[in-house]
């Protein structure tokens, strides 16, 4: 029929393309010019996609079917990042055992991802909690086990390879193990872990936010042994290799932060009356001689061995009341606290005698965990000194002009900024620095002499720490290590992989050295056939993150039974051309696979050391919510409107105003591509959700705006089938250069993700052509470059024109350069002869007198007209700023 029946042909296009297989990604040849584009893949969550969703792989959907049209050999696969934590919370919920809801859920993903045309190679797919992709992130685990770091070559090795001292040697096995955890890039390590009793799992740092978990359970601080991974020996590689990557600089600037380099000095403190020493980290040696105490953090090693017995009491409390609290509640805005230890330190450089503190503002973690406390110009020592009523001795001068100055120098305020440096107070040793230095290089001057006595010495600190890699969970990739009863620790061995997750009746850890894991009774012990040997296997799982820091390596792969992946096949794709994702994964796994991919690289399993070479962040989709005069806001379905923009709350009679809001079950605006699907169709989904503004932009989804896209594309299908029904032999030169100029804009605006103004340049040309004849030609060229946008019409009008194969087996179209060129230089030149329009030449609009009178006379000529007594200098050439006018 000659209607345009977006359901038929929409289910008809979905069918024949999951049978002919039309975007399987065949292995790349040898000469291909391969394109990896990626979205990141989703976690399958129970409630399914809602429209936001797409923005990010309907982009890359459209990008992909270019490119592939462009002569581009395109890998563009879709997988689950299927393991983790809410599939657990819902099985201890529910007793649905979480791969049992995993795959439904999958389904309902998969379904309506075809349901929106998404020209995914699905033989390709991947499930990171299958075993069969899980066992090579067990593999690659143990490569990084296998492994250690040597500073030296800045680069990780395998372990053989790693030097163990005789006397480590000749201690034993059990003293080799420990010495190799100092080096191995994944070792065993006691830590401070944050114990979520409600979720009953521990929790990374990342996922703590203000001493709660993301669902908002408290999280308590609790020491236990645990699988770390050394991404701090990446720090500066991590930096650096964020210059090469073309990712938005915020994105960077987060990773940056994150890391957090800071360069500084260590300095020594003699401990009166003791042969130890505190080594505090500061970015201001320049200050040295201002400090007036200093502040151990509570888990700092000297509190425990060194606090004599008549503080004891008070600093074990304290201690354990500091325990309590997270990171967060220790350092921001929180009143700094603190008690004596009963300790004094000796300054280096000035012999003056200062108290020694516990203070929780001090991380210990960061640094030394020691700091040397100057009040007189960091805001947090100030805030100490005030509060316990210690000195506070000023070393830098805000200057003249400061109105702060006179308090500064009388210790009553805090000098944080740009200054000169005061005399230094008497006792100080000659030679620190000098009165009137500017602080930068007195700050070098301190260094310098303090590196120069042996009493510190220049370093760089990071906030990055080590990643703390195992969880106390169920739903997770086991971890392949085997505890031996005599207290070595072995890995599996690839054969013994996968090393898949047992069945167990409750998925709930008890404690935080119970995990689930521990009821499968017969998985958990172990015996070695060769020598008898006793065993029990690691019970904790691996994080959320660990399956997504490689994925990208098995799309090139994804069935390879022997290796993660083949090396020539990842040679061949190399890192992903295009990665497109949300924003809030940029410092956790856009930073974890970034250090995979260094490891990865550095053990020679793979070519690339990056993983993304450009990355793009969708903007967020937002829906419309209703709030009343007191902030609340109302479900959706609760409102009606009451005239132009009038709202009203229907229980309550309440006037209600309309604002965007996140998508949200409980308010009910939750808006599903089914249900647009359903209405319009998916082309005119894909083209309403793509034509709403920039992918990185946010947007507001209103449902019937869809109904402008389908009205468009109902304008493009007439159109097209007239020009199929009657093709015309020649069409008129402004069709012509219409369609080159269209080819030439979308093409650029699609190399430039600019899909909006791709979408507009479809709808200038339709403006331009509708109702005029249209050649096969120029026809099949609209076509296709309609296609990435509108894959299911164009495929079916492609069909209805008598072509053979996919419309997205085809050529991307060329804009023919030259004509358009000529068609853009030059401009019609109307003739007159007296005062009568006589005919039209085409010129460059710089044409000189002398070639506007040849053409015109010549045209004439054509036109039959005898030119043989026309005297060309009596033709008057008239010039208008666009149209030149000729008189004869
Ligand atoms: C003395 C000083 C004087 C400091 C001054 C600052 C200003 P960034 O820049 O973030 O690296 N510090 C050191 N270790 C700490 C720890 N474990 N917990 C909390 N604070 C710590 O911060 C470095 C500064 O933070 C260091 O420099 C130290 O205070 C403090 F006028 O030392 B400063």
């Amino acid at each position: 029929s000659d209607t345009y029946d977006f359901t038929a042909i929409e289910t008809k296009w979905r069918q024949l393309w999951a049978e002919r297989d039309t975007y399987r990604t065949p292995d790349p040849k040898p000469g291909d010019q391969t394109f990896f584009v990626l979205d990141m893949f989703p976690y399958p969550s129970g409630a399914g996609l809602h429209v936001g969703h797409p923005v990010g792989y309907l982009a890359t959907d459209i990008v992909a079917r270019y490119k592939r049209m462009a002569g581009f050999n395109v890998l563009h696969p879709m997988g689950w990042d299927s393991f983790g934590l809410p599939a657990e919370q819902h099985a201890i919920k529910t007793g649905e055992h979480p791969e049992v809801s995993t795959t439904k859920n999958i389904k309902t993903f998969r379904r309506q991802m075809d349901l929106l045309g998404l020209g995914y190679d699905w033989n390709r797919e991947i499930t990171t909690s299958k075993p069969d992709y899980y066992k090579w992130t067990q593999f690659i685990f143990v490569q990084m086990y296998e492994a250690w770091f040597d500073k030296q070559a800045n680069k990780a090795r395998p372990i053989r390879e790693l030097p163990i001292p005789d006397d480590v040697k000749a201690a034993g096995k059990l003293a080799i193990q420990d010495y190799q955890d100092k080096h191995r890039l994944v070792y065993f390590d006691d830590a401070l872990v944050n114990w979520c009793e409600a979720l009953g799992t521990i929790l990374s740092n990342e996922e703590v936010f203000d001493g709660k978990s993301e669902q908002g359970f408290d999280v308590v601080r609790v020491p236990i042994r645990q699988v770390k991974m050394r991404i701090t020996a990446y720090t500066e590689r991590l930096l650096a290799g964020l210059e090469g990557l073309d990712w938005p600089e915020g994105i960077k600037d987060s990773q940056r932060n994150w890391i957090g380099r800071s360069e500084g000095a260590e300095i020594r403190f003699a401990i009166d009356g003791a042969d130890q020493s505190v080594t505090t980290f500061t970015t201001r040696a320049d200050t040295l001689a201002g400090v007036t105490f200093l502040a151990l953090a509570p888990e700092h090693p000297l509190v425990a061995s060194l606090v004599p017995a008549s503080h004891r009491a008070e600093v074990d409390a304290y201690c354990e009341a500091a325990a309590r609290k997270s990171d967060l509640d220790r350092t921001v805005d929180a009143e700094k606290t603190g008690v004596p230890s009963g300790l004094i330190a000796i300054n280096p450089v000035s012999g003056a005698k200062v108290q020694i503190f516990v203070a929780d503002y001090v991380l210990p973690d960061y640094g030394t965990g020691a700091v040397m406390g100057v009040p007189a110009h960091d805001e947090r020592d100030f805030a100490f000194a005030k509060k316990y009523g210690l000195p506070v001795f000023p070393v830098i001068d805000p200057g003249a002009d400061t109105p702060e100055r006179d308090a500064v120098l009388k210790g009553e305020a805090c000098w944080t900024e740009d200054g000169i440096m005061l005399d230094p107070p008497a006792g100080t040793e000659a030679g620190l620095y000098q009165a009137g230095q500017r602080w930068r290089d007195a700050r070098e001057a301190v260094a310098d002499f303090l590196e120069t006595r042996g009493l510190g010495k220049r370093v760089v600190s990071y906030n990055l720490r080590d990643w703390i890699f195992s969880r106390q969970r169920y739903w997770g990739e086991p971890i392949p290590i085997i505890h031996w009863e005599d207290g070595t620790r072995t890995s599996l061995d690839v054969s013994e992989l996968p090393l898949t997750l047992p069945h167990v009746d409750d998925y709930k850890p008890t404690s935080y050295d119970a995990p689930a894991l521990a009821r499968a009774a017969g998985w958990v012990e172990v015996t070695d056939p060769k020598t008898g040997m006793k065993g029990r296997r690691e019970l904790n799982t691996m994080p959320q993150w660990a399956g997504s820091c490689w994925y990208p390596l098995r799309f090139m792969d994804p069935k390879n039974a022997d290796a993660p992946v083949d090396p020539s096949k990842e040679r061949a794709w190399g890192p992903v051309d295009l990665y497109v994702g949300g924003a809030e994964h940029a410092t956790l796994h856009l930073l974890y696979a970034r250090f995979w991919y260094l490891a990865l690289h550095d053990l020679g399993v793979i070519s690339t050391a990056e993983p993304f070479s450009k990355l793009v962040n969708q903007g967020m989709l937002t829906s419309f919510a209703y709030q009343n005069t007191r902030g609340v806001i109302l479900p959706v379905d609760e409102v009606e409107e009451r005239g132009e923009g009038e709202f009203v709350h229907v229980p309550t009679g309440d006037r209600v105003e309309r604002i965007g809001a996140k998508m949200s079950k409980s308010l009910r605006n939750v808006v599903t591509p089914d249900d647009v699907v359903a209405q319009y169709g998916s082309d005119a989904f894909r083209v309403c959700l793509m034509f709403m503004g920039p992918v990185e932009g946010g947007r507001v989804w209103e449902t019937e705006k869809a109904a402008a896209s389908l009205k468009f594309l109902r304008r493009v299908w007439n159109y097209a089938l007239s020009g199929i029904a009657s093709p015309a032999d020649a069409e008129s030169s402004a069709v012509t250069i219409a369609t080159g100029k269209l080819v030439e804009a979308v093409t650029e605006d699609l190399e430039n993700l600019r899909l909006n103004t791709a979408i507009a340049e479809l709808m200038k040309f339709l403006n331009a052509v509708e109702g005029q004849p249209v050649t096969r030609d120029g026809l099949l060229t609209f076509l296709r470059v309609l296609a990435p946008f509108a894959p299911h019409m164009a495929e079916e009008l492609w069909e209805r024109a008598g072509q053979k194969g996919s419309v997205f087996h085809a050529d991307w179209p060329k804009a023919d350069a030259d004509m358009l060129r000529a068609a853009v230089e030059t401009i019609e030149i109307v003739v007159q002869e007296g005062g009568k329009k006589r005919g039209s030449v085409q010129l460059a609009p710089q044409a000189d007198d002398k070639l506007v009178r040849d053409a015109s006379i010549a045209m004439l000529k054509e036109t039959g007209r005898d030119v043989a007594g026309l005297d060309p200098a009596r033709i008057i050439v008239v010039r208008d700023k666009k149209t030149g006018w000729v008189r004869l």
